[in-house]
C-alpha cells in the first residue's frame, strides 16, 4: 500500500519511502536490494562493498525523509521559538551507523546485509568522515545536534560546506614527520546531503556606504545543503544546513569569456570556489585574513537571512517580538558578525530604528567562549573590516561609541583612570584613531616637526606596533544576551580573569554550561560490546537517553560476574584496536598490556611533551633494570594520536619526537613487549570510535587553567577508562563524579600557575633531577635528532628558550608519581575493573542531553516540539 515510485520500476512494499522497525530484516533487505539496483551511481557491471554502502545509505536516507519532512512541517505549523546554532565547524564523522542506531534499525540492517553476503562493519567503513572541524569545538557542535534532535527541541545547525575538510595526516616513515594532504571528502559523493538550490541568498562584500546604505562591490550566492540529523527514539529529525558558495549568474561575463578573457569572466566563479574551499585557511597574511573573515561573514549573513525568511514564512510580523521566536547561539567568536548583520538587515532592509534593532539583537544572540588562550581570541584588523564590510564597520563603530558612552555614564562616580582602564579593556575597537583624531595628530606633528624629541619617536613607534583591531569577543559580550563558558572552572576563569570587566558590568549575562557528549555515538554505537553488558546489568536500555541510569552499575561494581563480562568487553575492544594499529602502523601491540591513550590536537598546552618525556623516563628506567626487575613492570602500550596545525612548528616537533621514540623503543629487544609507543596517524572521529572503547588509561594533562573543558575525557570516562589528569577543564567535575580514588590526579592548580611562572622567570625553580636527566638523554641524540628547539622551549628565555611556559618541568615529578600509582592500581586487576565500572556508572552528568537541556532552558528559552506519529 505504500508504493511511491511510479517510474515503471517493479515495486513491492519495501520500495516504499520508509522501512519501519516492524517491517523486519526481510523488508530492509528488499529495500537495500532495490536501492542497489536503482539508486547508486554504480555501473551495472561493478558491485562491491563501496557500491553496497551507497545502496544502504540511500535506503537509510529514504527512511529518514518522512521524519525529516514531518519535522519541518510540524515546526512550521507550531511556530515555536526556535534556536539556531551557528558554527564554523562540525565534526560529524560517519553518518550511517549513527542513523540506523538512532532509528532503532541496527539489528535489521545488520541481518539484511549478512543475508546479502556483506557485513555492516565493512559497509559502514566505506563512508568518508565528514571532518569539517578542528577538534573539540566542532565535535561539540555535532554532539549538540544529536541531543537537540533526541530531545525534540526546535533548533537547527548552520555551518559551511567546505570542499576540503581538516587535512588528512600521514607520518613520514623515515623522518617521523607529519605529512598533510587535502581531505577531498566529497570525492565519491555525499548521500547524506540534499542540495536545495531554491534556498539561496546573496552575500555581499566590499563597496561603499551611500546615504546610510551599503552599495556592495562584490557578490556571491550562498546555496543551502541540508543534512538530516535523526534523534534517537523519536520521529524528530532536524537539519544541519551548510552553505556552499556559488557565483551569482548575473556576474558571469559571457562577453569576456567569448573574447577569450577567461580570467575576467571566471573571476566570480573562482572567488566563490575559494570561499568554501577549505576549513580554516591560513590567516597569516592579509589575503588569508580576508578569506577567513569572508567565510565567517558568509555563514552569518546567509544564516541570518534564512532565519528571518523562515520567521516571516511562519506568519510572524512584529519585529519587536523576534526574540520570542528566535535565539542565535554563536559557537565561539567565529560567527560574531551575526550580531551586526542582524542589525543591518533590521535597519537597512526592514526599516527599524537603531534603538529597536539594538533591543532585538541583544535579546537574540548569545555567545559561548571556548578558550582562554589569548592568541585564540579573535581580533580583525580594523581597516580590513572597514574595506570588506563597510556598512558593518559603521554599525560596529556605533555599538562601540554607544557602549563607551554608557560605561562612562554608569561609572561616572569612579575615578577617571579606572573608567579609562575599564573602557580600554572592554571597548570593541582597540587602538582606533578616528579620522578627526588622525588629522589633529598630523597637524600637531607638523607643527613640532623641527623639535622632534625622543618621546615623539617613541609615540610613532607605538603607533606602528599597535594596529587598530576589532575585538570580536568584546562585540559578543556587548551584544550577547548570555555569555557562557564550557566547564565549571572555565566559566569561573571567564568571569574572574578573561572578561572580568564585563562581568562587573553585566553579571547577569554570565553562565556555565559544562560540555557533554552524546551517549548514542560515543557509547551505545561505538561500543556495542560494553553496551550489551550495561543493558544487561542496568536491566534495560533507558541509559541511552537517561544516563543517570548508569549509576545502577555501581551497586555491582565489585560483583565478579559483572567484572568478568566487563573485562571481556574491554578485551574485545582492545583486540579490534590492536588489529587496527597493526593494519595502519604495522606495529604489533600486546593485548594484555595496559592501553594508555592520549588523543587530541597536538598543542603545547595539552602537554603531549610531558607524556612522551614520562615514557622516555620509563624506558630509561627499564633499561637500567635487571631482567628479573624488568619482568615485574606493568606492560604498557602508549598510544598517541592528533594533528598539529600545519604551521605550528613546535607541535610538529612533538609528533616527530613521539615517532622517533617509538622506532627506538619498539625495536629494543631488551624491552620487548613491556613498552610500545604508537603514533596512530590521522586522528578523526572514526579513529576515536576505535581507540576510546579500547582504552584503559587516558591522559588529560594540560597545564591547569588552559583547557577550557575537554570532551574526550568524558568519552573515555563513559567507556570505563580511568583518567590521569590535572585539575583543569571538565577533569575537575569528572573527578568529583568518579571520586578521588578513581582518578589519578597530579600537578599544580590554576592559582599556582602564575606564581610558578614567576618563580621560573626569576631563575628560582630547580627542576626534578629525573626531568633534567630525561631532557639530557634526548639531547644526547638517542632519538635521532637532538630536538634543540623543542627542548629549548622548556628552558630560560634565550635562544630557543620559552621559559617552560606550560610548566612541564614543574609538574614532571608529580606526573611520574601519579604514573606510579597507575601501575600499582593496574596490578590489582579486580580493583582496576571496579574503578572502570564506577567511571562509567558516574558518567551520566556528561551526557550532552543534559548540556542541551540547560541551553534550552537557561539561554534559548525553547521547549520540546514533538513530531506526532503519522495517522
Ligand atoms: O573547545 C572544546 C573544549 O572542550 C576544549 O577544551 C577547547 O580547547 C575547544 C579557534 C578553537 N576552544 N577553542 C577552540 C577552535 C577553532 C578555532 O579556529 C579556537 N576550540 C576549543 C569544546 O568546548
Amino acid at each position: 500500500a505504500r508504493v511511491v515510485r511510479t517510474n515503471g520500476v517493479k515495486k513491492n512494499a519495501a520500495n516504499a519511502a520508509t522501512v519501519a522497525k516492524s517491517d523486519g530484516a526481510e523488508a530492509v533487505k528488499e529495500n537495500v536490494r532495490w536501492h542497489a539496483a536503482k539508486s547508486t551511481s554504480a555501473l551495472p557491471i561493478e558491485f562491491g562493498t563501496p557500491e553496497m554502502y551507497q545502496a544502504v545509505a540511500q535506503s537509510v536516507r529514504e527512511g529518514l525523509f518522512d521524519r525529516w519532512n514531518d519535522t519541518y512541517a510540524h515546526f512550521h505549523k507550531e511556530n515555536p521559538k526556535q534556536a539556531y546554532y551557528l558554527s564554523m565547524e562540525y565534526l560529524q564523522g560517519r553518518a550511517l551507523t549513527n542513523a540506523i542506531g538512532n532509528m532503532g534499525l541496527t539489528g535489521e540492517y545488520s541481518d539484511a546485509l549478512r543475508s546479502l553476503g556483506y557485513t555492516l562493519e565493512d559497509v559502514m567503513s566505506v563512508e568518508r568522515n565528514a571532518g569539517l572541524g578542528n577538534g573539540g569545538l566542532g565535535r561539540l557542535a555535532s554532539c549538540f545536534l544529536d541531543s537537540i534532535a533526541t530531545l525534540d527541541l526546535p533548533a537547527w545547525g548552520y555551518g559551511l560546506r567546505y570542499k576540503y575538510g581538516l587535512f588528512k595526516q600521514a607520518v613520514d616513515k623515515k623522518t617521523g614527520e607529519q605529512l598533510e594532504f587535502a581531505d577531498d571528502w566529497l570525492e565519491v559523493g555525499n548521500p547524506w546531503e540534499v542540495a536545495r538550490p531554491q534556498t539561496a541568498y546573496p552575500i555581499n562584500f566590499y563597496g561603499k556606504v551611500v546615504d546610510g546604505k551599503w552599495v556592495p562591490g562584490q557578490q556571491v550566492r550562498a546555496v543551502a545543503y541540508d543534512s538530516p540529523i535523526p534523534g534517537y527514539d523519536t520521529r524528530n529529525c532536524i537539519s544541519l544546513r551548510m552553505w556552499d558558495a556559488q557565483p551569482s549568474a548575473v556576474d558571469f561575463d559571457l562577453a569576456s569569456f567569448n573574447a577569450s578573457d577567461y580570467e575576467t569572466s571566471m573571476g566570480p566563479t573562482n572567488l566563490a570556489a575559494m570561499l568554501c574551499a577549505v576549513l580554516y585557511p591560513g590567516d597569516g597574511t592579509r589575503e588569508g585574513k580576508a578569506l577567513r573573515l569572508s567565510q565567517q561573514y558568509m555563514l552569518c549573513s546567509a544564516s541570518v537571512q534564512d532565519i528571518l525568511a523562515r520567521w516571516k514564512e511562519r506568519g510572524n510580523t512584529d519585529w519587536t517580538k523576534l526574540p520570542e521566536k528566535v535565539a542565535i547561539q554563536m559557537n565561539d567568536t567565529h560567527p560574531t558578525l551575526a550580531a551586526p548583520e542582524l542589525m543591518r538587515i533590521l535597519m537597512d532592509e526592514e526599516g527599524l530604528s537603531w534603538d529597536d534593532a539594538w533591543a532585538i539583537t541583544t535579546k537574540t544572540v548569545a555567545y559561548t567562549n571556548h578558550t582562554v588562550m589569548p592568541e585564540a581570541l579573535e581580533k580583525w584588523p580594523l581597516d580590513l573590516v572597514q574595506e570588506l564590510l563597510p556598512r558593518h564597520f559603521e554599525i560596529i563603530k556605533r555599538i562601540d561609541d554607544e557602549f563607551v558612552a554608557s560605561v562612562k555614564a554608569k561609572y561616572a562616580s569612579k575615578p577617571a583612570a579606572e573608567i579609562e582602564r575599564a573602557i580600554g579593556a572592554m571597548r570593541i575597537l582597540e587602538n582606533y584613531v578616528s579620522p578627526e583624531e588622525k588629522a589633529a595628530k598630523k597637524a600637531t606633528k607638523a607643527s613640532k616637526k623641527d623639535k622632534k624629541d625622543k618621546k615623539d619617536k617613541k609615540d610613532d613607534k607605538e603607533e606602528a606596533e599597535a594596529p587598530a583591531v576589532v575585538r570580536m569577543a568584546n562585540l559578543c559580550c556587548i551584544s550577547g544576551m548570555a555569555i557562557n563558558g564550557v566547564a565549571a572552572i572555565h566559566s569561573e576563569i571567564v568571569k574572574d580573569v578573561v572578561f572580568n570587566d564585563f562581568y562587573q558590568l553585566f553579571p547577569e549575562k554570565f553562565q556555565n554550561k559544562t560540555n557533554g557528549v552524546t551517549p548514542r555515538r560515543w557509547l551505545a554505537w561505538a561500543n556495542p560490546q560494553l553496551s550489551e553488558v550495561i543493558t544487561k546489568w542496568v536491566g534495560n536500555d533507558e541509559w541511552i537517553t537517561n544516563t543517570d541510569e548508569l549509576r545502577k552499575l555501581a551497586d555491582n561494581a565489585s560483583d565478579s560476574k559483572l567484572q568478568a563480562e566487563w573485562k571481556a568487553a574491554k578485551l574485545a575492544r582492545k583486540q579490534i584496536c590492536k588489529d587496527y594499529i597493526k593494519k595502519v602502523t604495522d606495529i604489533d601491540v600486546p593485548i594484555d598490556s595496559m592501553f594508555d591513550v592520549q588523543v587530541k590536537r597536538i598543542h603545547e598546552y595539552k602537554r603531549q611533551l610531558l607524556n612522551i618525556l614520562g615514557i622516555i623516563y620509563r624506558y630509561k628506567q627499564m633499561k637500567a633494570m635487571t631482567p628479573e626487575e624488568r619482568a615485574k613492570c606493568v606492560p604498557r602500550v602508549c598510544i598517541f594520536g592528533g594533528k598539529a596545525y600545519a604551521t605550528y612548528m613546535q607541535a610538529k616537533r612533538i609528533v616527530r619526537l613521539i615517532n622517533n621514540v617509538g622506532s627506538i623503543v619498539n625495536n629494543d629487544p631488551e624491552i620487548g613487549d613491556l613498552l610500545k609507543v604508537v603514533f596512530v596517524p590521522d586522528y578523526n572521529v572514526s579513529l576515536a570510535e576505535t581507540l576510546i572503547p579500547a582504552s584503559e588509561l587516558s591522559q588529560h594533562i594540560s597545564t591547569a587553567g588552559t583547557e577550557a573543558s575537554g570532551t574526550s575525557n568524558m568519552k573515555f570516562q563513559m567507556n570505563g577508562c580511568l583518567i590521569i589528569g590535572t585539575l583543569d577543564g571538565a577533569n575537575v567535575e569528572i573527578r568529583e563524579c568518579v571520586g578521588e580514588d578513581n582518578f589519578f590526579l597530579f600537578g599544580i592548580t590554576d592559582p599556582e600557575v602564575e606564581p610558578a611562572r614567576k618563580e621560573r622567570a626569576e631563575g628560582k625553580f630547580v627542576p626534578d633531577k629525573r626531568f633534567t636527566e630525561v631532557v639530557e638523554y634526548v639531547r644526547s641524540g638517542v632519538f635521532g635528532d637532538k630536538f634543540e628547539e623543542l627542548l629549548g622551549s622548556l628552558e630560560g628565555n634565550e635562544g630557543f628558550g620559552r621559559g617552560d611556559y606550560f610548566l612541564v618541568g614543574k609538574d614532571f615529578a608529580s606526573y611520574l608519581e601519579a604514573q606510579e600509582r597507575v601501575d600499582e592500581a593496574y596490578r590489582n586487576q579486580q580493583g582496576w575493573t571496579e574503578s572502570s565500572i564506577i567511571s562509567t556508572a558516574y558518567s551520566g552528568k556528561f551526557n550532552s542531553d543534559r548540556t542541551i537541556d540547560q541551553y534550552a532552558k537557561e539561554i534559548w528559552g525553547i521547549t520540546p516540539c514533538t513530531v506526532p506519529e503519522r495517522k
